[in-house]
């Protein structure tokens, strides 16, 4: 009998690494053959799917609802989605949650790279901006982060590098029975 599909979702600040470690995690699950793999990075779903949105919390929620949608129909098919959007609400994260295991498996990642950590490196510029007024409701800066309780898995990406973290995770996902 194949294996059920699953989830797994990163959560965490801008800048933190979600969407590098999600990369990295992507093709060593795509080398290990099987399942279709699909990454539902932040960023692009932004553009494409969630074009109209902007960042007020009603918004948040409606985009992470649209990848909770995505990736459990996803997940009901047998394949592997991964998400990595900041996911700021836990109340959202969790429904999200409860959606996608009624179809199969779901692994949360809490990338939790300290809030010093992601403005020191700033690596977009969006950090100064947020400080500046010029972006408003910035997560983190001016806008809320809800911590996960309890997370399948939490890295830090301080002092562990992408491929490491992204092995962390692989071995979760086998000690948890789907890979
Ligand atoms: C947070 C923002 C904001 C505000 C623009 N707050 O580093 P990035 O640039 O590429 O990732 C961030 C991305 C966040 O979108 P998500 O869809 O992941 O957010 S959520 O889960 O809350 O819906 C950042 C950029 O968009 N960005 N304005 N105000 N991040």
């Amino acid at each position: 009998r194949s294996k059920q599909g699953f989830t797994v979702f990163f959560t965490g600040f801008s800048g933190s690494g979600k969407s590098t470690i999600a990369n990295a995690l992507m093709v060593k699950l795509m080398e290990m053959g099987g399942r279709p793999v699909t990454l539902l990075d932040g960023d692009i779903v932004r553009k494409n799917l969630s074009s109209e949105l902007g960042f007020s919390k009603e918004h948040r929620d409606l985009n992470i609802r649209r990848i909770g949608y995505v990736a459990s129909e996803i997940t009901k098919n047998g394949g592997i989605a991964i998400c990595a959007p900041i996911a700021p609400y836990g109340t959202t994260r969790r429904a999200v949650r409860e959606e996608i295991e009624a179809m199969g498996a779901f692994c949360e990642v809490h990338v939790a790279t300290p809030i010093e950590e992601c403005e020191a490196r700033d690596r977009k510029g969006l950090y100064k901006l947020a400080r500046e007024g010029k972006i408003k409701e910035f997560t983190g800066i001016s806008d809320p982060y809800d911590e996960p309780k309890n997370p399948e898995v939490r890295l830090d990406t301080t002092n562990t590098d992408v491929d490491h973290c992204a092995h962390q995770v692989l071995l979760k996902l086998e000690s948890m029975g789907l890979i």
